[in-house]
C-alpha cells in the first residue's frame, strides 16, 4: 500500500479509522528533515525529500552515505557520543543542537531508536523563541504557582486553559475529557470572543480513532503547524533494511492522517497542537490547541514548555479532583467508622449493619441500597424487586472482580432495562467467595442530554466517485442534542473507595465473629460436656440408694405386709411403682449423658444391614394389631457410629409403632441418597403431631400423653434421638398431619461445604 492511500480491499466500515497504522504514514510534515540510519555505522538509509532545501544535499546524494557527509567528523564524533550515552528507546529525546558545516542555521537534532534502525530529525532553530527562553520560564513558574493556588476544579482547568492560550498564542484551547466509552467532552475553554465556543459539546469517540489515541501515551505534545501543508515522502520509500515504511510513532514530524487533516478543514482549523492528560497513569484526556487564523508553528521551546505544563496539570489534577469532594468523602468515611464500630459491637456483622446510624444507604447519595447475605434480603430506599436484585446478585456472583461500579446498567446487564429508572447506576461489592452475597446501591436513571458536535451516529459519510470509496470525516458540527436513557451519575472516585472500603471492613468483621463464635462454641462444648459428666455421676450415684429405697420396701412388704392397714399397703405399693418410675428416668438420664460424653466410633455402616437386624428383633416381640415395616429402596452404607444409629433407627420406628391405633400399622423407611447429605426418614400412619407441639417432642421428660398411655416411657426417647444424630453432625425434623401419621427425617452428617 502507498504511504498516504487508504486500504479499499476491506469492507469500508465505522471501525476503518480504528484499522489504519497511522505510524507508518511514510511521509512527514515539511518543518524538519528526517533521516533513517543503521548502526553502529551511522549510513544514512532514508531521507526525507525536503533535505535539499533544508540540509543542503538532496536525498540521493545522502543514500548510502555516512553521517559525516553532512555535520563533518567533529559533530558526528560527539553525536556517537551521546547515541551511546542517551537513552533513546521509547521516547524521542533531544540529544543536541547542531551547526551543519558551511551552513548559517542551527538545528535541533531529535533521536530514537526503533526496530533496529535509528531516527535522526533536525529542526531549524528559530533564534528568537530561543533569545525568549528565560520569559517562557518566568511564564510557566507563574503559570504553576497560580494552578497549585486555585480552589475548585473547574476553576484549576479554565486557569489551564487560559495560561496555555496566553503562552502559545493559539485561537483556541480546550480542555477535553474521556468518558469511559471513549467519547469526550470539552470541559474548559479559552476562545476569542468573535468565535463560536465548543464548550460542553460532546465527540463520539470514533473522532478519535485508537491508533492516535496509542500515540497519546508515548509523545505528550503533537503538532500540526499547518493543515493544508504537502506531505514529504521518504526517498526511498520503503526501509532498505525492513523491506517496508519506518515506524514512525515517535517522531514528531510524522504525516498525519488524511481523515484527520480532513477532519480539522472540516472544523475551520488551520493548525493544532495537542497534548495529553494523564491521571494515575491512564490516559484522562487532552488539551487540545487550535488556530482558525492561519497556520501556526511553535517552536521547540515552546513546546516544551507546554509539555512541562501538561505534565504539571496532569500531577495536579489528582490532589484537585481530591479536594472537590473532600466533604463528601469525610461523611462517608465517618459513616463507614460508624458501621465498622456496630459491626463490632453487635451479636453479628449483619446486625452491626442494619442496627447502627446512619444506614447503609443515607451517607451515600443513591437511590436505594440491599444488603444480601445468608440470613436475607434488606432493601433501604428505591430498588428493584425483590426478586430482581437476587437475580443481579447471582450474575455479579459469576464476575471475578469483587467490585462491580457502573453508570449505563442497562447496557451491562440487559435485564436492568426492566429496572432501568430506578437502577441505571449500580456499585456493587460481593462478600463471598462463593456466593451471591454483597452490598450494592442503586443510582436512578439521570435523563442526560448531551449536545454531540454533529450526530454521533453518523461519524463518517461514505460517498461513492466511480470506482473510489472515501471515508469522509464528519463535514457537520451543528450542534446535535440527545437525550441518553438508561444512564445514571456517573459514580464518584471517593464513593466507590467507600465501596471497597466498607467491604473490606464488613470481611474483617466477620473474620472477628467467625473467630468469636469458634471460641464460644468450644467453651460450649466443654461445659456441655461437664454437665454430662455431672448428669452421669449424679444419676449413677442415685441409682444405689434408689435400689436400697426399693428393697427395704419389699422386705417390708414381704415381712410385714400382713400387719399394716389396708391404706399402709396402698402406700408401700405406690413407694415401689415410684421407685421403679424413678429408676426409669435416672436410666434415661444416664443414657442421655453417655450420648454427650462417649466418642463416636465413626465408620462405615451398612445400614441395610442395621435394619434387618433391628426388624427381625422386633418380630420376637410382636405389638398388637399388625405391623408392617416397609424399607423403600436401599439405604446407603453410611459413615456413622453401628450403635447410636441403631438407637436412633430403632427409637424412631418403635415410637411409629407405639404412636399408632390403627390395625394395620405401616412404617417406611427410606433414604432421599441424592441429596446433600443423604435424608433418611421413617414414617407412620400413625396418630400424628400437631406442629404446635414440634418442638416439645424433642424435650427431655415433656410427654404429649398420660404416662400410661401409648405404653408409657419417660418421654426421653426422642432426646437421646436428636442428641446422638447432633453429634454426627446432622440433624432431625418432621412434618405430621395430625390423625394421618408423621414423617421424622435425619442427617447423618453435616452439610458439605461448595468446592
Ligand atoms: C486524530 N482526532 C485526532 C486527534 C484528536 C482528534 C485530538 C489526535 C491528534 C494528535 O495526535 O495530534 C479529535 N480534537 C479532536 C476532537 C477535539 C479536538 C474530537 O480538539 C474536540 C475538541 N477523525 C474523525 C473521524 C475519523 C477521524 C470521523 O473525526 C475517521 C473516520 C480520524 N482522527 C482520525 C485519525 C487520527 C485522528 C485517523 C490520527 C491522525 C494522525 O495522527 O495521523
Amino acid at each position: 500500500m502507498k504511504p498516504g492511500q487508504q486500504d479499499h480491499s476491506n469492507k469500508l466500515d465505522l471501525t476503518h479509522c480504528d484499522r489504519e497504522q497511522i505510524q507508518f504514514a511514510g511521509a512527514i510534515q515539511p518543518h524538519g528533515a528526517l533521516l533513517m540510519l543503521d548502526e553502529p555505522d551511522l549510513r544514512i538509509l532514508q531521507a526525507s525529500a525536503n533535505t535539499e532545501s533544508l540540509l543542503g544535499f538532496p536525498p540521493e546524494a545522502l543514500h548510502q552515505a555516512s553521517i559525516g557527509i553532512l555535520l563533518g567528523d567533529e559533530v558526528s564524533e560527539t553525536l556517537r557520543a551521546r547515541l551511546a550515552s542517551q537513552n533513546i528507546s521509547g521516547v524521542l529525546a533531544h540529544l543536541m543542537t547542531v551547526r551543519l558545516p558551511g551552513r548559517d542555521d542551527s538545528f535541533h537534532l531529535f533521536a530514537n531508536r526503533i526496530d533496529g534502525l535509528l531516527l535522526l530529525e533536525f529542526e531549524r532553530i528559530d533564534e528568537e523563541a530561543r533569545s525568549h527562553a528565560s520569559d517562557l520560564y518566568q511564564d510557566v513558574h507563574a503559570s504553576i504557582q497560580a494552578l497549585q493556588a486555585s480552589q475548585s476544579l473547574q476553576g484549576f482547568f479554565d486557569l489551564t486553559v487560559e495560561r496555555i492560550r496566553r503562552l502559545t498564542g493559539f485561537d483556541r484551547v480546550m480542555v477535553y475529557r474521556f468518558d469511559p466509552d471513549g467519547s469526550g467532552e470539552v470541559i474548559a475553554e479559552s476562545v476569542g470572543s468573535d468565535r463560536e465556543t465548543y464548550l460542553g459539546l460532546h465527540y463520539p469517540a470514533a473522532d478519535i480513532p485508537e491508533p492516535a489515541r496509542r500515540l497519546f501515551s508515548l509523545s505528550w505534545v503533537r503538532h500540526l503547524p499547518d493543515v493544508d501543508y504537502v506531505p514529504v515522502p521518504l526517498v526511498p520509500e520503503l526501509n532498505p533494511l525492513t523491506a517496508r515504511p519506518p515506524d514512525l510513532s515517535y517522531s514528531f514530524l510524522r504525516s498525519v492522517s488524511l481523515m484527520y487533516s480532513g477532519y480539522l478543514r472540516n472544523m475551520g482549523v488551520k493548525a493544532t497542537l495537542v497534548t495529553t492528560l494523564l491521571k494515575d497513569g491512564h490516559l484522562w484526556g487532552l488539551i487540545s490547541c487550535m488556530h482558525h487564523e492561519g497556520p501556526k508553528y511553535l517552536p521547540y521551546e515552546s513546546r516544551v514548555a507546554v509539555e512541562f505544563l501538561a505534565h504539571m496539570v496532569s500531577l495536579l489534577m489528582g490532589s484537585k479532583t481530591a479536594e472537590e469532594h473532600d466533604g463528601y468523602r469525610l461523611t462517608l468515611s465517618a459513616a463507614r467508622a460508624h458501621h465498622l464500630k456496630a459491626m463490632l459491637g453487635s451479636a453479628t456483622s449483619r446486625q452491626g449493619l442494619m442496627d447502627a446510624p446512619p444506614d447503609l444507604l443515607s451517607p451515600l447519595d443513591a437511590g436505594g441500597a440491599a444488603l444480601l447475605t445468608e440470613d436475607g434480603l434488606t432493601l433501604f430506599g428505591v430498588t428493584p424487586a425483590e426478586r430482581d436484585v437476587r437475580a443481579l446478585a447471582d450474575w455479579l456472583a459469576a464476575r471475578e472482580d469483587p467490585l462491580f461500579v457502573t453508570h449505563r446498567l442497562p447496557a451491562d446487564y440487559p435485564p436492568a432495562a426492566a429496572f432501568g429508572e430506578i437502577a441505571s447506576g449500580l456499585l456493587a461489592v460481593r462478600l463471598s467467595c462463593d456466593g451471591p452475597d454483597s452490598l450494592m446501591w442503586f443510582r436512578p436513571e439521570w435523563l442526560q442530554s448531551v449536545n454531540w458536535a454533529g450526530d454521533p451516529r453518523k461519524p463518517v459519510e461514505i460517498d461513492a466517485d466511480g470506482d473510489v470509496i472515501r471515508l469522509m470525516p464528519r463535514t457537520s458540527f451543528a450542534l446535535w442534542k440527545e437525550t441518553v436513557p438508561g444512564q445514571s451519575r456517573p459514580w464518584l472516585d471517593c464513593e466507590i473507595e467507600h465501596a471497597s472500603e466498607l467491604r473490606v471492613g464488613i470481611i474483617e468483621s466477620i473474620i472477628v465473629h467467625t473467630e468469636r463464635l469458634r471460641r464460644l462454641n468450644s467453651e460450649l462444648v466443654e461445659s456441655n460436656l461437664e454437665l454430662d459428666t455431672f448428669a452421669y455421676a449424679a444419676s449413677h450415684d442415685l441409682k444405689e440408694p434408689l435400689r436400697g429405697i426399693h428393697n427395704f420396701v419389699q422386705f417390708l412388704q414381704e415381712e410385714e405386709g400382713g400387719q399394716l392397714s389396708e391404706q399402709s399397703q396402698r402406700r408401700l405399693a405406690t413407694i415401689l411403682r415410684l421407685t421403679c418410675r424413678m429408676d426409669d428416668l435416672i436410666e434415661s438420664l444416664l443414657q442421655y449423658s453417655r450420648v454427650g460424653r462417649i466418642d463416636l466410633d465413626l465408620r462405615p455402616v451398612d445400614l441395610n444391614d442395621v435394619l434387618a437386624q433391628m426388624l427381625e428383633s422386633l418380630q420376637l416381640q410382636p405389638p398388637s394389631g399388625s405391623v408392617r415395616v416397609r424399607v423403600l429402596g436401599r439405604l446407603p452404607v453410611t459413615h456413622c457410629d453401628r450403635v447410636r444409629v441403631t438407637e436412633i433407627l430403632g427409637n424412631l420406628i418403635s415410637n411409629a409403632i407405639k404412636y399408632n391405633e390403627r390395625a394395620d400399622k405401616l412404617i417406611e423407611v427410606g433414604c432421599d441418597s441424592e441429596l446433600d447429605p443423604p435424608v433418611f426418614f421413617v414414617r407412620d400412619n400413625g396418630i400424628g403431631i400437631a406442629p404446635k407441639h414440634f418442638a416439645r417432642i424433642f424435650q427431655i421428660f415433656r410427654r404429649l400423653h398420660g404416662r400410661e398411655e401409648y405404653g408409657g416411657g419417660t418421654g426421653a426417647g426422642l432426646t437421646i434421638t436428636k442428641k446422638a444424630i447432633e453429634r454426627h453432625g446432622g440433624h432431625i425434623w418432621l412434618e405430621s398431619v395430625p390423625g394421618e401419621g408423621s414423617i421424622f427425617r435425619f442427617t447423618l452428617a453435616p452439610k458439605s461445604r461448595p468446592a
